[in-house]
């Protein structure tokens, strides 16, 4: 706070970063840096520099950043406004200790030689350097669960009195827990109770999707059947319907033990990877189910994860989740819960479900496209603040136009987002590379 207010009462501030446009946000003075010596995490710094004599003490300030274990990230230099000096922007990664030390050595300057810190304190760090995966394998640390609705911890779960059946839990979360990046997906032999329940379900939707389902999912249902990856009696094993994603919107699967923090699971899209459960819902609640369950995943997503303009639009969200604020990520699962999870969209004159909240439970199916429900046209900036339960069946659904519409105005939202930099996903490599925008 002090040090902020300190930055934005001086006049000419822009000046005093060597018009480099660091915003206030980004800058902590200096002196925060001693405030923690002992933090070993790796902080971006940016300092601006003024070089008295030309680029002479280019090289040197380069091996002084090397010296102190620093590595530059970004490095950009112009004429300052007095002749004959220049102003450079070094980014540097390094930890806390040694960025200090690496400060008071530029500060003494002498040792360089005709180098200035644009004046004392004037070492902007900037502190925008969350740690989010950079490659798929990352997703490996991604898989933190909330504690919600547990068989174990919830009384209220259809299994908390089955023994049994928290076993079987258990056994299956340890598999997913176990599942590294990289390996192949494991096969889950159902029992004939969890094939029951996934008959059960699965029976009530065949009939109700040619008529409530949009177009781009009933097309992928359908091709999931002809493949014969979707049956009526036996749950599909992930690794099938991996490869089916994968060639069809290159679209992957890992398995996950549970429901999971929402920055985690919006992560993993960013990816195109969709973090799946693959228990079963207890069979004396087939229909119903508080938590995520491979049931809900294989009905409610998989056909539209198939799909190329519901793909882009799912990575679109996850690549926003990148690095963003709590209160973003709030905001996007919001956006999520009222898409991806239950939106409907226009299709000509009638209104079709796409959400997979909608189209593995035929209750809230017929629900959402009866007249005991409010819809309302999605926009990106109003749907992201609308409050949700996830108790009983939503009052409100969001309308998206289209697939394509609904991600035009995602798109518009989403550059209103305070995130200082961008991300782009590069598929050869399954990598996001992170392009700094300040
Ligand atoms: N975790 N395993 C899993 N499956 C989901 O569908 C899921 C999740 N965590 C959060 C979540 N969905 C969404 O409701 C949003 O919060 C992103
Ligand atoms: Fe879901």
């Amino acid at each position: 706070g002090e040090a902020k207010a300190e930055a934005s009462s001086s006049d000419g501030e822009e000046k005093e970063y060597g018009d480099f446009g660091l915003t206030e946000e980004e800058i902590v003075l200096a002196r925060s840096i001693a405030e923690n010596p002992d933090d070993q995490s790796i902080q971006t710094a940016a300092m601006v520099l003024r070089l008295r004599e030309g680029m002479t003490a280019l090289p040197r300030i380069l091996k002084t950043i090397e010296n102190f274990k620093g590595q530059v990230a970004h490095i950009e230099t112009r004429p300052s406004k007095k002749d004959g000096q220049f102003d450079v922007l070094v980014k540097v990664n390094m930890n806390r200790q040694n960025l200090s030390s690496l400060i008071r050595n530029l500060r003494q300057g002498s040792s360089l030689g005709g180098l200035t810190l644009l004046a004392e304190n004037n070492i902007a760090v900037t502190v925008k350097d969350p740690w989010f995966p950079r490659h798929a394998s990352d997703l490996d640390n991604c898989n933190h669960l909330m504690t919600k609705y547990e068989p174990d911890l919830d009384m209220s779960h259809p299994g908390f009195a089955d023994k049994e059946y928290r076993a079987r839990r258990k056994f299956i979360a340890e598999v997913a827990f176990a599942y590294r990046y990289g390996d192949p997906i494991p096969n889950i032999p159902y029992t004939e109770t969890e094939n029951e329940t996934w008959k059960r379900v699965f029976n009530t939707l065949v009939d109700l999707v040619p008529k409530y389902a949009c177009k781009e999912y009933y097309t992928n249902f359908e091709k999931l059947r002809e493949e014969k990856i979707f049956k009526s009696d036996c749950v599909p094993q992930l690794v099938e319907v991996s490869n089916f994603l994968k060639k069809n919107t290159g679209f992957t699967l890992r398995p996950a033990a549970g429901l999971l923090t929402a920055r985690d699971f919006l992560s993993s899209l960013a990816f195109r990877i969709f973090q799946s459960t693959q228990y079963i819902r207890h069979i004396n609640s087939p229909y119903h189910t508080p938590e995520p369950d491979a049931i809900h995943e294989l009905l409610g997503h998989m056909p539209l994860l198939a799909d190329p303009s519901f793909a882009q639009f799912s990575q679109e969200i996850g690549l926003a989740s990148l690095g963003a604020s709590d209160e973003e990520i709030e905001k996007l699962s919001t956006i999520y819960w009222f898409t991806v999870e239950f939106g409907l969209c226009k299709e000509g004159s009638d209104t079709k479900a796409y959400g997979a909240g909608l189209l593995s439970a035929y209750g809230e199916l017929l629900h959402s496209l009866g007249d005991t429900c409010e819809h309302r046209p999605f926009e990106p900036s109003t749907t992201a603040v609308q409050p949700y339960q996830d108790q009983d069946y939503q009052p409100i659904y969001y309308v998206a136009n289209s697939f394509e519409d609904a991600k035009e105005k995602f798109r518009r939202w989403v550059a209103t987002m305070s995130r200082p930099f961008e991300v782009r996903f590069n598929p050869h490599t399954e990598t996001v590379e992170v392009l700094d925008s300040v």
